[in-house]
């Protein structure tokens, strides 16, 4: 991550100071479009819906609290997605409906020297200015596919985006404190509540080695803009290769621990099982479960769809994303014969490690009437290959299998 690029569009202090505010309606259920779209899944049939602020059409999972879905077609465009595409998830209903730029304070406290309270205008004054390409995937994308079927958000590939996030080095914050010794971790709340009493408000926890890593960052800008307030106006944690589970948005208080974190958010949500892959079987349970942690690699072709009839006997573009999860991307594979041969495909710029990467390659489709099965496949920079058996867990996380189009001919 290197210092900003002052030739790049630099979002000015008064374009985030004088983002307006927004009005309760966000939240309300909006009369719904007859639009349907249909999910490649069981009961995948959704609304889509563009009735949230700042956001164009979205496939529409949950109202309240809000789960938005990035439709499909958005990965073809362009290596970065969209904000006002870019997918929405929140755990609790209690979003604040405005959000002062003007009064909102970061709060750093806890095991530190000196407690903070600084303005969005100090932030950006002390604090130099980074900026990241990088993938915010949830721990849950693609659950609508996992066999035999698990709780939770139903979503397609959909819960993931690429953005270039601006903002400072939560290291540099942290050092502004002093973080004493005998620290163990460091602790982020958003400006939402719960809507049930008692229940544990969203908090998420980075071991503070991982939070001093000069790579974790607190982002005001996303693709040029002031963050969309659903994507966590005015602040967000970015947490380059993690899943997006430790990206609190709406970012307002840090708390520096020199204990563990017991809240419910870090030590029992989120946990996968300690297996390769996050894998068991079904019906398993006495497991030892670990916090989610590095994300692994992923590709997926986005200008051809399963169903879709190609032409047969001649030479077709296939084009798509990657990402390396915890890392660059090494190489992007296809295959036209179920996996029993693969060949390179092209890979376009380097935006940085942490981000998506496009590919493009040519295949030589077989004559009319004939079914063809394209996969695709990511190697990322540790020499991660993408498994061609999907992996299971309850909870329906880190799906990553190699996927697969299947074409017919004519
Ligand atoms: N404050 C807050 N931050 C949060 C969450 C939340 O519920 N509240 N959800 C997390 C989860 S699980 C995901 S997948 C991402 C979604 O980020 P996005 O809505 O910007 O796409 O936000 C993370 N940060
Ligand atoms: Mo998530």
């Amino acid at each position: 991550m290197g210092p900003s690029d002052t030739r790049s569009r630099i979002l000015t202090r008064r374009a985030l100071l004088g983002q307006a505010a927004f009005s309760g309606t966000a939240f309300i259920a909006a009369p719904l479009r007859a639009s349907t779209i249909n999910l490649p899944f069981l009961n995948g049939s959704r609304e889509m819906t563009g009735a949230f602020p700042q956001k164009g059409e979205m496939v529409l999972q949950r109202t309240r609290a809000p789960l938005l879905e990035t439709p499909w077609e958005t990965f073809d465009k362009d290596v970065f997605t969209p904000n006002d595409k870019f997918y929405v998830r929140w755990h609790w209903g209690g979003i604040p409906e405005t959000v002062d730029a003007n009064t909102f304070r970061l709060r750093v406290h806890g095991n530190v020297e000196r407690q903070l309270a600084l303005s969005l205008a100090d932030l950006m004054h002390k604090l130099p200015r980074v900026e990241l390409a990088a993938v915010n995937q949830c721990s849950g994308n693609s659950r609508g596919f996992f066999a035999p079927r698990v709780p939770g958000a139903q979503w397609g590939n959909g819960a993931m985006g690429n953005a270039k996030w601006a903002g400072f080095r939560l290291k540099d914050l942290l050092d502004l404190a002093g973080v004493k010794a005998g620290s163990v971790q460091v602790r982020f709340a958003g400006l939402e509540q719960p809507v049930v009493d008692d229940a544990p408000p969203f908090l998420k926890s980075l071991a503070i080695d991982h939070a001093r890593d000069g790579e974790v960052m607190v982002a005001y800008a996303m693709n040029g803009q002031a963050l969309p307030f659903l994507n966590g106006f005015p602040l967000r944690l970015v947490v380059p290769g993690w899943y997006a589970t430790y990206w609190v948005k709406m970012l307002a208080d840090i708390d520096v621990l020199d204990k563990p974190d017991e809240n419910f958010w870090t030590k029992k949500a989120y946990l996968i099982p300690d297996t390769p892959r996050a894998d068991i079987l079904p019906g398993i349970t006495d497991v030892k479960m670990v916090p989610i942690n590095r994300m692994v690699p992923r590709s997926f072709v986005t200008n051809l769809s399963s169903g879709e009839r190609i032409k047969a006997s001649g030479r077709n573009d296939v084009r798509g994303i990657a990402f390396g999860g915890d890392c660059g991307v090494a190489k992007v594979e296809i295959s036209v014969d179920s996996g029993a041969n693969w060949q390179l495909a092209e890979l376009g710029p380097d935006e940085g490690k942490y981000g998506f990467r496009r590919w493009t390659a040519k295949f030589t489709s077989p004559a009319v009437g004939q079914r063809l099965s394209l996969k695709t496949r990511c190697v990322n920079a540790n020499g991660l290959a993408q498994p061609d058996k999907p992996n299971w867990n309850a909870s329906g996380f880190m799906r990553n299998v190699i996927e697969t189009v299947d074409l017919v001919t004519v």
